[in-house]
């Protein structure tokens, strides 16, 4: 029987990165049809019925996944490398967030910000605890503070996740420390 965990990282491949590779179709918020996912992963001999599916999405660790109101559609709340919408309500953030990384990304951070990379934004998190987990899974974390209340004044976005991650597209180097 497939754990959780297996479950939970076919789902992160297809909602935010590969729906095409379940013949899923996402609509422009990222959402897609429950049965077509169960379909989806029964498809792939993976052992997941609605239940399962639910205790899934309740349950994981970083509540990536969110169903609609009438259970019919699911998405992943953030992460994206396709192109969606995520329609998070843009907040006034605290003066400082904080953002995991490695040593290794240190000199192009310096030199060019924080940047999305591969995602559609820049993950900042609201406490320490939070971004050193977020570090950690690359090696040693180095965490980075960041003034997010003088670059929202500046005049910069800042969107506010469903399960706490703070969004933006550019943390320039001047609004970067050490913690
Ligand atoms: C680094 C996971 C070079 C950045 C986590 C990071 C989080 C740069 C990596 C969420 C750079 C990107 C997000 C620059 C940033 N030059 N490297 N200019 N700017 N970087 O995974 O923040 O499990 O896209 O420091 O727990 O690590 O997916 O971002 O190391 O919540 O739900 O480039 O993803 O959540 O890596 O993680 P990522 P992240 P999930």
């Amino acid at each position: 029987m497939a754990d959780d965990k297996a479950i939970s990282k076919t789902l992160s491949f297809w909602l935010r990165h590969k729906p095409e590779a379940a013949s899923l179709t996402l609509d422009g918020a990222g959402w897609t049809d429950v049965d077509a996912v169960l379909a989806a992963l029964a498809a792939q001999r993976i052992d997941c019925d609605w239940e399962r599916l639910l205790s899934v999405v309740e349950t994981n660790d970083k509540k990536r996944y969110e169903l609609s109101a009438d259970g019919a559609r699911i998405r992943a709340r953030q992460g994206h490398s396709i192109e969606v919408e995520l329609d998070w309500p843009q907040r006034e953030p605290p003066e400082l967030l904080y953002h995991g990384t490695v040593e290794r990304f240190l000199d192009p951070i310096r030199a060019e910000g924080l940047r999305p990379m591969r995602r559609h934004h820049v993950h900042l998190s609201s406490d320490i605890a939070t971004a050193t987990i977020v570090g950690n899974r690359r090696g040693k974390a180095v965490i980075l503070t960041v003034r997010a209340g003088d670059l929202a004044r500046s005049g910069q976005a800042f969107f506010l996740t469903g399960n706490g991650v703070w969004l933006t597209d550019h943390v320039p180097p001047d609004f970067l420390g050490t913690a």
